[in-house]
């Protein structure tokens, strides 16, 4: 079970409040495959490919150890470890696996996980068991009709289930979810991305809904235009603007994301040490991890 409210993680979670007090964070890349198709993410599914000579896209749960005692070396302002991809953290066992390492060894540090929350509902009761102190669950739509034009499909127990029908299974269980960890006493943040033409004007129902599950803190990423969406307009700063304020009539808002790497590592927007710590090993993509 978390130790650690919304008010401690307000001064010492880079991601929740605590940037001010220069609270550093590392992201364990150890999660492969995604289970859901993001129209903006050219991750494909099931990526998990690993050839002999090839850099190794994600890590193992069993090098956390060694890598955690290294990175503290380097940078003690590190005070929380969190697994944000590169794919899902419960579209495989090994995000899970690798918190109970952190929490037998680095007792200290707040665990902090980032999932598309597919399988959150029916996961809740193992991510509320390892004492996960704060996630984040990425919704990006409430409403299945925007949903599906934000994701193509999901991945779910082995079927693939397209468009509407597919979205109203993620957000539901996305929904159901929130409300599991939520009444655990964990600290849930929602990032939403924001595509001002697909969810721009549904930003304040998204707030809303999210508030209401139990979400704290909610998160605007604004779209980095690639892959199916690349037709589509980043966001500029007034809309950014505007969705936040729409969003803070319910829930508190965090305006400080840096859209960090799966492999992260330092303090967010101001110390950068992966290139030490992962010495290129890994070859996780340039996009954002959902943090
Ligand atoms: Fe990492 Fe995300 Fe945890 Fe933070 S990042 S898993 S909540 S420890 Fe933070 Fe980075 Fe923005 Fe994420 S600045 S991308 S919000
Ligand atoms: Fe999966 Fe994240 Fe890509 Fe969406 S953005 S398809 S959740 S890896």
């Amino acid at each position: 079970m978390s130790s650690n409210t919304y008010e401690d993680l307000q001064r010492s979670h880079p991601c929740f409040g605590g940037q001010k007090n220069n609270a550093g964070r590392i992201h364990l890349p150890v999660s492969p495959g995604c289970n859901i198709a993001c129209r903006f993410c050219d991750r494909t599914i099931n990526d998990v490919e690993e050839r002999p000579g090839v850099t190794s896209k994600v890590l193992k749960p069993e090098d956390c150890e060694e890598i955690l005692g290294k990175a503290l070396e380097i940078c003690p302002d590190i005070k929380v470890a969190g697994i944000a991809g590169p794919g899902d953290t419960l579209a495989s066992d090994y995000a899970l696996e690798t918190f109970k390492i952190v929490k037998e060894k680095f007792p200290e540090l707040i665990k902090c996980m980032s999932t598309n929350g597919l399988l959150l509902s029916e996961r809740a009761q193992e991510v509320i068991d390892v004492g996960i102190d704060s996630l984040t669950v990425t919704v990006n739509a409430v409403d299945p009709e925007i949903e599906s034009r934000l994701n193509a499909y999901i991945i779910y127990h082995g079927k693939k289930i397209e468009g509407v029908e597919g979205a109203k299974i993620l957000i539901k269980n996305q929904l159901d979810g929130i409300r599991k960890v939520a009444a655990a006493g964990i600290t849930i943040k929602v990032n939403t991305v924001l595509v001002p033409e697909i969810n721009g004007k549904h930003i304040e129902e998204i707030a809303k809904t999210v508030k209401e599950a139990g979400a704290k803190i909610y998160n605007i990423i604004p779209l980095i235009p690639q892959h199916e969406l690349k037709h589509c307009k980043a966001p500029v700063c007034a809309e950014i603007d505007a969705a936040r304020t729409a969003a803070s009539k319910y829930i508190d808002v965090f305006r400080h994301c840096q859209h960090c790497r799966a492999d992260a590592v330092g303090v967010p927007g101001k110390s950068e040490f992966g290139d030490q710590i992962y010495q290129r090993r890994l070859n996780v993509k340039e996009t954002f991890s959902h943090g």
